[in-house]
Formats: structure tokens, C-alpha cells, sequence
């Protein structure tokens, strides 16, 4: 009894669990951000399912899922899909789309998909694009509503926000400034909106397939209003300094307005296109399944009405058939 009904809990857990696709290039703090979001503070923790390193290489080789809390908060239950990095020289881009189309299909459904970059980055490469490629090749255009995006690297603390404040990158003007070379419209004050792609994107204005990719991706992104309205962009440290009052300050805010974006999107998932293609086919066959049913059922019941209706017939008929013999007889004189 107390196994069902532990095994009841999991189920209602796995249900309500908010699946996070985590994407970016390499080294651009996917694992770090993903065992943080896990709960696990320490760099080093030996403990945290993501192994995060500062190697030039992909330190993730394979994609892989860790299901816990949101900062270990039982009420929050997260699943945390870690990818590598695209543009990393072990040669195992051609394999990203088909091992996340995969692990996709078992996963079954992504809430939020957090596109990870470094903050100190802003141009977005060829390695970036290839990768919302792919999640649109196993998604279709459906989960860009879903997105988030987090950058990584940029500090709070007083002297980084002054330092960026002097030169005119502070996070507001950042976010507006994407914004409206993505959109080509001035960003109205709405706090949420998404800076959806970085200044200067590498793409080449001169080459017809980069150029038409880029307004492709744009569009998706602009267009699509079945997430969030807006969609926000974050500067969660991974890496904050614990014993700087502004950083803990700035990290738990920011926390807490990234939960209410997960929750947000909790009810929203997006399925890849094969489970969809799968769930219909399921639904088709079960159909035709209970209208094959319902057929043999509305036979047995014809053929049973009938039975009383057909032995009448069958009464009446021998009763005209005697009779009309007996006429006979008597056109005939014979005698019985
Ligand atoms: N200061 C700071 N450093 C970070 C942050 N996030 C990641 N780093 C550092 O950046 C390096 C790369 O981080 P990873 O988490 O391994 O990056 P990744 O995106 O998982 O990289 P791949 O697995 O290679 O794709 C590590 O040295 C991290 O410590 C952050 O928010 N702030
Ligand atoms: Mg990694």
C-alpha cells in the first residue's frame, strides 16, 4: 500500500516536473547553470550531475538528464536537459541532432528552453544558429515561444556595475539594443521583453542562405505567442560571490523572477514532432479500434432484433402457405 501510494506521488511528480532544455555554445555555462539551478553550489561538488569545466573543449560529450528540485526546493520539482556545446573540435556536431532527437522522444516534453550565453559575448555564431536549427528540426518552430535566456559571466557586484555603467553596457541597454536590431522597432518599456539575439550577430549580410536563416530564426522567435508574451532575459551569476550582500541580493531576485517564468511555461509544454506524429497515431488506431467495436456491437444487436421479427415472418408465412395449400386442395377436390 504505502509503494502504490509512494509510487502515486512519483507519478504526480513526473507530471508536474518542468523539463528545462539547456542550449548554448560551448563553455558558455550550461552545466554550471544547470547544477545551480539543481541546487549544488560548489564548483567542484562531486556530487552535481553536470560536469562543468573551463577546457577549451566541450567538456559535455553526451546529453544527459538530472531530475531534482529547483534550489532543492521539494515544492519545485525540475528536470535538467544538458547538451554540449555546439562548434567544439572533437567532431560530434553531426551527431547533436540525432542524439537529441532521441533523448527527446523519451523525455517526451520540454517547458523552457534556456538558451545559455556568455555575457560577455555578443556576437551569436554559426555554431548558435546551427543548434536552434536542430531544435527546430526535432520541435518544429514551437518551442522558441518557450524561450529564456540566461547570461552567463556577468557579474553584480558594485565594481562590475559600475564598470559596465561607465561604458554604457549596462543589462537594460544590452537588452535593448538586441532587441531592436532584432526587431527593427524601438523597445517600449516593457521590462520583460527579450533581447532575443546578441549585437552584431556573425551572420554574413552577404551570403543568401546566412541572411535568409537569420530572418527565418527571427521571425519564429518575434511571431510566436503561445509561451511567454515577452520573453525575459536573465544575468543569473552561476558564480556569485556569497559573502558580497549585492550579488546575494541580485542572485535570489533573480532566482525567483526565473521560477516564476518556469511556472509560467509549466503548463505550457511543447512536444517534439514524433511523439505528436506517435500520440496521433495511437489516438487513430484506437479509433478505428472502438468504431470496429461499436460495428460488431450494432451487428449483434440487429441480428438479435431481428430473431423474433424474422420467426414471425417465418410464423406468418407458414400460416399463408397452409392456407394457400388448402385452397388448393379444394380447387382440386382432393380429399384430405
Ligand atoms: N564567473 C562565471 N563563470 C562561469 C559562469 N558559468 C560558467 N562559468 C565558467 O565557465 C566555464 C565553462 O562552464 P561550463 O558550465 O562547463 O560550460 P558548458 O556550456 O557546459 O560547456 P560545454 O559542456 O563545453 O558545452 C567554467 O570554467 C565555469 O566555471 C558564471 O555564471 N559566472
Ligand atoms: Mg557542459
Amino acid at each position: 500500500m504505502e509503494t502504490d501510494q509512494m509510487e502515486t506521488d512519483q507519478m504526480e511528480t513526473d507530471q508536474m516536473r518542468v523539463t528545462l532544455l539547456l542550449i548554448g555554445k560551448t563553455g558558455s555555462g550550461k552545466s554550471t547553470l544547470g547544477n545551480r539551478l539543481l541546487g549544488y553550489c560548489a564548483e567542484d561538488d562531486q556530487n552535481a550531475p553536470f560536469k562543468a569545466s573551463a577546457a577549451v573543449n566541450s567538456e559535455t560529450a553526451h546529453i544527459k538528464v538530472a531530475e531534482g528540485f529547483f534550489f532543492r526546493d521539494e515544492s519545485k520539482p525540475i528536470r535538467v536537459i544538458d547538451c554540449p556545446g555546439l562548434g567544439d573540435s572533437e567532431g560530434r556536431d553531426d551527431q547533436f541532432t540525432s542524439t537529441l532527437s532521441d533523448t527527446m522522444n523519451e523525455v517526451q516534453y520540454v517547458n523552457v528552453l534556456l538558451w545559455c550565453r556568455n555575457g560577455q559575448e555578443d556576437r551569436i555564431d554559426r555554431d548558435e544558429w546551427k543548434q536552434l536549427k536542430s531544435i527546430q528540426d526535432i520541435f518544429g518552430k514551437y518551442l522558441f515561444a518557450n524561450m529564456i535566456m540566461n547570461l552567463s559571466k556577468w557579474a553584480h557586484d558594485e565594481k562590475s556595475n559600475r564598470k559596465r555603467e561607465q561604458s554604457g553596457k549596462s543589462f537594460r541597454s544590452f537588452r535593448k539594443q538586441i532587441w531592436e536590431k532584432v526587431t527593427k522597432r524601438q523597445m517600449d518599456d516593457d521590462a520583460n521583453a527579450f533581447p532575443v539575439f546578441a549585437l552584431d550577430a556573425l551572420y554574413d549580410e552577404d551570403d543568401d542562405i546566412e541572411v535568409k536563416e537569420f530572418n527565418n530564426i527571427k521571425e519564429m522567435i518575434i511571431g510566436i505567442k503561445t509561451g511567454l508574451n515577452a520573453f525575459p532575459v536573465f544575468a543569473l551569476d552561476a558564480l556569485y560571490d556569497e559573502d558580497d550582500d549585492i550579488e546575494v541580493k541580485e542572485f535570489n531576485n533573480i532566482k525567483e523572477m526565473m521560477w516564476n517564468c518556469f511556472q509560467e511555461l509549466a503548463s505550457k509544454p511543447v512536444f517534439p514532432k514524433a511523439v505528436l506524429e506517435q500520440y496521433i497515431a495511437d489516438q487513430e488506431a484506437m479509433a478505428a479500434k472502438l468504431e470496429q467495436e461499436k460495428e460488431e456491437a450494432d451487428r449483434k444487436k440487429v441480428e438479435a432484433a431481428a430473431t423474433p421479427m424474422l420467426k414471425e415472418i417465418k410464423k406468418a408465412q407458414k400460416i399463408a402457405l397452409e392456407k394457400a395449400a388448402a385452397e388448393y386442395r379444394k380447387q382440386l377436390d382432393i380429399k384430405e
